[in-house]
């Protein structure tokens, strides 16, 4: 889970030969090292593109060392950001005011090679241990895709950036098909691993800016990132003659398991309609009904907003 890619590291000082002293430093050390020379700079950096560790120099003209820290502590940002503070203050007073501030180390000038990279490296395990938590609380235990908290999340977030942008977005659920039966006589640890497989299937049918969570038991959302209705519809049969077509390995078996699809779209929606998660899904929810009642194994989409409904 962790990951394997060297981490980026923001390097903040405003001494030329200190900052390339440090910089040779770091990049020995395997950190993939960026700079800036003051706090204005280095927010900036931040706030474009966060990295994982920021080693900051205290004192600098323009925006010093503590009020960078502040700053980036109030800007939310979704991965954690793990601070050194590089500094001349070392009365206790000041090293208050510097954690106050958002550091969660600090290392008094000039550091000390092994000294820095020490601290550094239990910053790294800080880094790490952030996002395992954090993909944790976004991943399904039992089949490895997002959760139903991701979906709701991130799902919102699609839908906003979508409109802002008139970009199409599509979702379609799935639901296996008698899913029940396949728990009742193959037993439960059979099911499980036929939810896993199913996902598997998922996961390898989809492009790469779609994913996919499991909504609740046998029932999994894809969301089609900048895809319309007939797009997502045609990613739907494939899924589905994936499934249906080719017997699924289970330690009780091969077993045949097929799925039902409903497909919803941005554009299905009338325009006195909000466009929200609640609203997306129960689309998609509906035409999924309508898949199970004439006979599963099937995909529908919902019918696109008349003018009549305007
Ligand atoms: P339909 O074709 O109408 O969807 O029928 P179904 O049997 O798939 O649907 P139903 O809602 O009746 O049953 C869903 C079953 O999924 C019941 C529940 O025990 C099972 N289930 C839910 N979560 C899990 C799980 O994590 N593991 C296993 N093995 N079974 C689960
Ligand atoms: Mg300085
Ligand atoms: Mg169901
Ligand atoms: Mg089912």
């Amino acid at each position: 889970m962790s990951d394997p890619k060297p981490l980026r590291l923001l390097l903040v000082e405003d001494e030329p030969i200190q900052r390339r002293v440090l910089q040779r430093q770091l990049r020995n050390a395997g950190y993939l090292v960026e700079t800036a020379q003051n706090g204005d700079e280095a927010l900036a950096k931040i706030l474009a593109d966060p990295c994982s560790i920021l080693l900051t120099d205290w004192d600098m003209p323009g925006m010093d060392g503590a009020t960078l820290c502040r700053r980036v502590r109030e800007a939310n940002l979704s991965g954690y950001l793990y601070i050194l503070l590089l500094t001349g203050h070392d009365s206790a007073a000041d090293i208050v005011v510097g954690l106050e501030a958002g550091a969660d180390d600090y290392i008094r000038k000039p550091a000390n090679e092994a000294e820095l990279l020490a601290r550094l490296k239990a910053g790294r395990r800080i880094v790490e241990l952030t996002r395992q938590v954090q993909l944790l609380s976004v991943t399904d235990s039992l089949v490895g895709t997002y959760n139903r908290r991701y979906l709701t999340d991130q799902l919102g977030l699609e839908i906003e950036r979508a409109r802002r942008y008139g970009r199409p977005l599509a979702v379609l659920i799935a639901d296996l098909d008698h899913f029940k039966r396949i728990n009742d006589e193959h037993g439960h640890l059979t099911g499980d691993e036929v939810l896993q497989g199913f996902a598997e299937r998922v996961r390898t049918s989809i492009r790469q800016n779609d994913w996919i969570a499991r909504y609740g038991g046998e029932e999994f959302v894809v969301v089609l990132p900048d895809t319309n209705l007939a797009a997502a519809v045609a990613t739907a049969e494939k899924i589905r003659l994936r499934c249906a077509s080719a017997q699924m390995a289970t330690t009780t078996g091969a077993l045949v398991v097929t799925a039902s699809f409903g497909v919803a779209a941005l554009e299905c929606l009338s325009v006195t309609e909000t466009a929200t998660v609640a609203t997306l899904l129960h689309r998609a929810d509906v035409a999924l009904y309508r898949s199970k009642n004439a006979g599963r194994n099937r995909v529908t989409a919902v019918e696109v907003a008349s003018a009549v409904d305007l």
